[in-house]
């Protein structure tokens, strides 16, 4: 039986990730940051009781920041191959906290290789780092693939940056079996509530059944490449079973607008929204006039990525990946899912119990 070591199990990429190597038969090992509240709702469908024989889903305390629990983990588990998901992963909280980006998501990557290092299991483990699209930052060429320059635009893409090329290192200098996936942004029902598709879906579903009044949002013209994060563990775990370790993008080909997901994601509900205005005064409204979407300016980003698009060529070539969920059916498992937590919320209200209400 293999062993996988995933860090960052509890965030939305872990939580799929996790569910697919158990399916493969994988002994799966996660390490979870200690937090004041619960923070395993994404994977308590897999959680096995600790006191059970023979578990294969085991987590362990341990921090990106705190070097003596990452070799401590490492050394406990020797796993056969390691996912480095773990990170401060949101790009406008990283202008906030810069050095604590930094920390957790460059210095982090270095500490997982080194612990590998150190402990000698150069050539037994194999090491996945989540690299991402935002390397790319104020376009050099469009679609993006393995050899456009990046120009990373955010302390969270400057961080990442640094974790791209300590990879490569690692495997050019100590033979360490150590690849890139250069991932474009991929979303699904547990996507994070802050980044913007799912704060789009959560957002127009609540005003639907009257728990919210206004959706404000950033920069309603940015472009993404947005694939579903089903698709994309897959893609995960098929780099570290290749012959030789090597980088990959990974992208659906296809892009829109910020204010293109909101459209469909509103349609899925019955909501037609109508635009009028620019710029900080752009507004949307419904049917009866309502305005329900108004940009503010504060969600936008000191130095801003307008557009992303991936040419995943290589990724469908050598490793026979492709995309099977399309935009339209992104877009509508998200906001199918959120319409039913606020109906939920409905329910819960109608008893006299109050429901948290965040527009972050
Ligand atoms: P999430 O934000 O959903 O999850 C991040 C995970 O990292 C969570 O489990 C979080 O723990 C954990 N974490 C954060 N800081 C620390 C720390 N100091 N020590 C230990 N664990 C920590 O991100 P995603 O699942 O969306 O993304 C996974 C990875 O892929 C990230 O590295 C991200 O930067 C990268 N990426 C994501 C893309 C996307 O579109 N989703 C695209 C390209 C790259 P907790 O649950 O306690 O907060
Ligand atoms: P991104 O995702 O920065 O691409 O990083 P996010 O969803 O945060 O932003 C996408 C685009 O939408 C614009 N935007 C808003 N964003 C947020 N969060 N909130 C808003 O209200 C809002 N309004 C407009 C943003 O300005 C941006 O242009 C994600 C993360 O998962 C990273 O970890 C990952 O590396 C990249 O995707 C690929």
């Amino acid at each position: 039986m293999k062993k996988a070591l995933i860090t960052g199990v509890t965030g939305q990429d872990g939580s799929y990730l996790a569910a697919l190597l158990l399916s493969k038969g994988y002994e799966v090992h996660g390490i979870k940051r200690r937090s004041s509240l619960f923070n395993t709702q994404r994977i308590d469908h897999l959680y096995q009781d600790p006191h059970e024989q023979g578990r294969q889903f085991v987590l362990h305390y341990g921090d990106m920041t705190d070097t003596s629990s990452l070799v401590r983990v490492i050394q406990r588990v020797q796993p056969d191959e390691i996912y480095n998901l773990a990170a401060q992963s949101h790009v406008a909280v990283s202008f906030e906290e810069p050095e604590y980006t930094a920390n957790a998501d460059a210095i982090g990557t270095l500490r997982i290789l080194e612990a590998i290092r150190i402990l000698g299991l150069a050539g037994k483990t194999r090491f996945y780092q989540a690299s991402t699209s935002e390397l790319f930052g104020k376009v050099q060429e469009t679609p993006q693939k393995e050899s456009t320059p990046f120009y990373p635009r955010s302390p969270y893409a400057v961080a990442k940056l640094y974790a791209y090329w300590i990879t490569v290192n690692y495997r050019e200098a100590y033979g360490m079996y150590a690849c890139n996936g250069v991932l474009f942004n991929h979303e699904s029902p547990v996507r994070g509530e802050t980044f913007v598709t799912r704060k789009i879906t959560r957002g127009l579903s609540r005003i639907k059944v009257g728990l919210q009044k206004t959706l404000f949002l950033g920069n309603l013209h940015s472009r993404r490449d947005w694939g579903h994060a089903r698709d994309y563990a897959e893609m995960q775990w098929l780099m570290l079973q290749q012959q030789n370790p090597e980088d990959f993008v990974i992208a659906t080909g296809e892009q829109h607008s910020v204010r293109e997901f909101v459209d469909l994601a509103a349609s899925k509900i019955d909501m037609t929204i109508e635009w009028k205005g620019e710029g900080v005064d752009e507004r949307g409204y419904d049917r009866t006039g309502n305005c329900i979407v108004a940009v503010d300016p504060r969600y936008f980003r000191p130095t801003e990525v307008d557009t992303l698009l991936g040419d995943a060529e290589k990724a469908r070539k050598q490793l026979g990946w492709q995309p099977r969920i399309g935009f339209d059916q992104l877009v509508t498992e998200m906001v199918m899912s959120d319409l039913d937590a606020a109906e939920r919320d409905v329910l819960v209200h109608k008893h006299g119990y109050k429901v948290f209400e965040s527009h972050e």
